[in-house]
């Protein structure tokens, strides 16, 4: 959780100067970083960040469409990013790179880099690290068992790569290749992972909230600007399941066209049966469903559409057990914004194969 001190040894390979200024050896990394540095202790941003690699890995990523996140289909530019690539992938490269904004050693302003933009992310040394930590993530999550399994799906399994061999000529990569990575010559070190269950259990709120007192989702969405924290009603599709029908099915909180410029900043969180009053920077919370975060894009030149539009789901079912409201037929819920203009269509709880 804190920065690799071998990466912060000016004049050797692993350095870069294109780093945001706090990044030294021995710091601790912000997971859901969004530019800002966090105004808070070390111990709660290690609390923090144990918090949102538990809702990110176990409560939000109970099956493949979750984790990974919804297929990219041709037609379609809605993207569904999964949990892992949210959060933590995206607030550490935001958190490695120099900050938007600033002055970078030649001179020119930055937007991010080296880390913190797609273009740039892979000329600091530290990338590579990074990502071959999301992708031992890719395995730690397989190895909480469930449904955490890879995709079936013969489009995923096929889908193909160029990449470049030792000596400079171009080969295709299949992803079928590539999930079992024994059959790729390595292997991760097994190591704690202290996160895995660190499941919150302090609440932040003693009963269940007064849903009258509190506007209907329907007057709330669409929402054209999320600039302050809100809260809102919602009526679940069904209360009090049986083990069996969670299982066979996930209850998920839906972010329906979540709108933004991509080429800034975005975070805003999310918890059930809190007021509109809640300390988000303590997340660990059992009522702290989790978080939305975006990468910032570069684009070419003449380019002029910079709106994304997302969807985003929270798996809620475990949440609900945790604070008590299985047996609910409404709960409420409440968006905390953090950075960046937020737009959001439309929000509803649905059941889905999960
Ligand atoms: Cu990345």
């Amino acid at each position: 959780m804190r920065f690799p001190a071998m990466f912060d040894i000016p004049g050797t390979a692993l350095y870069d100067e294109r780093r945001g200024e706090q990044i030294h050896n021995g710091i601790v990394i912000d997971l859901g970083s969004f530019g800002d540095q966090v105004q808070t202790t070390q111990l709660q941003l290690m609390t923090n960040n144990l918090t949102l690699m538990y809702r990110q890995l176990v409560t939000n990523a109970p099956c493949p469409l979750m984790f990974f996140g919804g297929p990219y289909t041709l037609g379609s530019d809605v993207e569904s990013p999964g949990t892992v690539e949210v959060i933590p992938h995206s607030p550490v490269h935001i958190w490695a790179g120099t900050r938007r904004g600033s002055i970078l050693p030649d001179g020119k302003t930055s937007n991010g880099e080296d880390m913190g933009h797609f273009y740039s992310a892979g000329l600091d040394p530290v990338f590579y690290c990074h990502h071959s930590n999301v992708d031992r993530m890719w395995n730690e999550w397989k190895d909480i068992g469930g449904k955490r399994t890879d995709i079936q799906n013969k489009d995923w399994l096929n889908s193909e790569f160029f990449f470049y061999d030792e000596s400079g000529n171009p080969f295709k990569v299949k992803v079928r290749d590539c999930l079992d990575t024994k059959k790729m010559g390595y292997d991760y070190k097994p190591m704690a992972t202290p996160w895995r269950n660190f499941k919150p259990k302090t609440k932040a709120s003693a009963g269940k909230v007064n849903t009258s007192s509190i506007p209907p989702v329907s007057q709330v969405f669409p929402l054209a600007k999320l600039d302050k924290a809100i809260s809102f009603s919602i009526n679940r599709p069904t209360s009090s399941r049986t083990q069996q029908e969670k299982n066979a099915q996930e209850e998920m909180l839906t972010f329906n066209s979540i709108r933004y410029d991509n080429r800034g900043y975005i975070r805003f969180d999310v918890f059930l049966n809190v007021d509109n009053n809640v300390n988000a920077n303590e997340l660990d919370k059992a009522e702290f469903a989790g978080s939305y975060t975006n990468l910032p894009h570069v684009h070419r030149a003449g380019e002029t559409n910079h709106i994304a539009t997302v969807d985003f789901q929270l798996a809620i079912t475990e949440l609900l057990e945790d604070i008590g409201l299985e047996d609910e037929e409404t709960i409420a819920v409440t968006l905390v914004p953090k950075k960046g203009d937020i737009s959001i269509g439309g929000v509803e709880i649905k059941l889905a194969d999960c």
